[in-house]
Parts: C-alpha cells; structure tokens; sequence
C-alpha cells in the first residue's frame, strides 16, 4: 500500500514539459526552474488548476518549460492578465513568472495597484538586472555604471528597491532568493505559494551572457540570510533591510515580510453577497445612473 502511494507520488520531472530549452548554458533562470518543479512536487499540485503566466523575455519563457498550463502574454502584462484570471476563476493556482524589465519597466505600472489589491498570487520575478533577450540593455535593476549597449559611458539611473516598493505597495509576503541556492529558492516558493494574498519573491538570477560584473559568484558573496531575530510581521524592519542591501551592504535572503489581510478575491465575494445576486442583464443600469446624478438622494 505504501509502496502504491510512493509510486504514484508525481516527480519534478513529471511537472517539466518535453520542449527543449532554449537559454543559453548556465543561465541562472535553470535554477529557478528546477526549484519550482521541485516546490510543486513536494505540494503534489494539480496540474490541471494551475497556471504559470508570463510576459516577453528570456524569464518569460518559463512556462513552456513547464508542465501546467501557461499563458506567454506581452511584455509588462503578465501581472493584468495574471489579475484577470484569478477575479474569473479563484479556483485556480497562479504563479506569474517575469524578468525584471518585464516587471519594473514596462511593466512597472501594474506592479503596485496588484500588490494593494492583496490578490492571491505568487509573483517571481528572474533579476539578472539586465535585459537579456534584447541583448543587454539596462533595467530598472542595472547599478549605476552598468555597461549596458545603449549606456556606452555607463548606467546613470539609481537602481530601484524593489523589495523595498512591495513592502511600501501592499504585498503581503515579500522575499528573495538567489538562483544560484536552488533549495532556498524552492522553500521561498514554497512559502509564497502557501501563504494567502500576494506574494513577492525575487529572485536574484544571473545573465551569464552579458551581466559579465553580477555573476554567480559576485551574488554569492553579496547574499546574507535574513537574521534569525528578523520580525517579519514588522514592515519597518523589512524596510530597512531591502535599503541596507541598496546601500552596498548584504543583500538579504529569506522572507523580509508576511501580513494577513483579505485578498481582492475575498472582497469581490464580499461586494457580490452585499449586493445579492441580481443576474448582470437584469441590473438596472438607468435606476443605477439616476442615483448617482447630482443632487440625487
Ligand atoms: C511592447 C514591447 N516593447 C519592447 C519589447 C522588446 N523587449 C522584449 S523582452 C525585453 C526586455 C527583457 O528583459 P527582462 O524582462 O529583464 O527579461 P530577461 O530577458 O532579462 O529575462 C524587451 C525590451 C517588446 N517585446 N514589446
Ligand atoms: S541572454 Fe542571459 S538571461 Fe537570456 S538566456 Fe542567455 S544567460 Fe539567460
């Protein structure tokens, strides 16, 4: 009976898909791969209710990687279609998987208004603090400096705290990792995909292309895990750790922040059940209309 059930125990592999791979050898993305088919074997998690949604990029082709349904959107939209997908069925897992530019740049606009909302969704964000798949232009992430191909004296742009924004901007877990540590990405992963509301992990994941000065062991010797007397429920702290790491010191690694408040999802049952059950061709638009006219009662 035991060895049936260890049998039917779904593999990270079983959580893979067959289409070949198309980054370049040692990308870092590999590792947050690996550690996301490892997360979703350890939970067992259905396939069949679960979506990984992206936007453009080298991150960005995670999905087909992947074995649950993907959805490979357009650059900066992951986020919105990720949104509109959980609002239409709650049901389902989400995970939204995105590269820096994806999400800070042109995405950067839908980043925050998600995390206020608290909708349930994990958010990992790939940041090689480049753009990869255009061939090395500066991010929001690049430090100053940063030999980007359209930067030829050099980045001249403070890089953002993106930790720092999802704390101030309302999500509710906030952590990174390091691809280079595939088992710590996987327990942040983990923990984001179980707590309730939106989560934030990223993911610190180098461009072993052109990111020549972040490389993996530059990373290595910069991460610190998040001190053990770290009250994650305090978001000053959480504040000041995503600033010290801004400010050259150790970049933190492990979960900086988790609240509990209801999600988006929560409310629109709340508003749905304030309102009763009126089928939406049966709303009284006009009534509606009349009763928000000026000096309407
Ligand atoms: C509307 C739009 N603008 C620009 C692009 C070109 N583009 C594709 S991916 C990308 C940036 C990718 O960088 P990032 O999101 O950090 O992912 P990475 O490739 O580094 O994983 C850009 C600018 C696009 N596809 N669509
Ligand atoms: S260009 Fe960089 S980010 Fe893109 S696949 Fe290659 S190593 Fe990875």
């Amino acid at each position: 009976m035991i060895q049936n059930i260890l049998e039917e125990k779904l593999k990270p592999k079983a959580y893979s898909s067959d289409i070949p791979s198309r980054w370049c050898p040692g990308c870092g993305d590999f590792g947050v791969t690996n550690a996301l088919a490892r997360a979703f074997s350890t939970n067992q998690l259905d396939q069949e209710r679960t979506v990984i949604v992206s936007g453009i990029g080298c991150s960005s082709r995670l999905p087909l990687w992947m074995g649950p349904y993907g959805f490979h959107t357009l650059h900066g939209r992951a986020l919105p279609v990720a949104a509109g997908m959980k609002i239409a069925h709650p049901e389902l897992d989400i995970l939204v998987t995105m590269g820096d530019g994806d999400c800070f740049s042109i995405g950067g606009n839908h980043y925050p208004p998600v995390m206020r909302r608290n909708m349930d969704l994990t958010a990992i964000v790939m940041d090689n603090h480049t753009y990869g798949l255009t061939k090395n232009q500066c991010s929001p992430t690049s430090q100053v400096g940063y030999p980007g191909t359209l930067s030829p004296v050099g980045n001249v742009d403070e890089p953002m705290n993106v930790l720092g924004l999802a704390v101030a901007n309302g999500a509710t877990f906030v952590a990174q990792s390091f691809s280079g540590k595939p088992k710590h990405v996987m327990q942040m992963i983990e923990a984001g995909m179980k707590h309730r509301g939106f989560s934030f992990i990223n993911v610190l994941s180098p461009c072993v292309t052109f990111n020549k000065l972040e490389t993996f062991e530059y990373w290595k010797g910069r991460m610190e895990e998040v001190p053990e007397d770290h009250d994650t429920s305090d978001k000053i702290a959480a504040w000041k750790l995503s600033e010290q790491g801004m400010q050259g010191d150790a970049l933190p690694m492990g979960i900086l922040y988790q609240a509990t408040r209801p999600t988006y999802e929560d409310q629109v049952a709340m508003v749905k059940e304030k309102m009763g059950s009126v089928p939406a061709d049966q709303v009284d638009m006009e009534a509606i209309f009349d009763s928000i006219k000026p000096g309407a009662k």
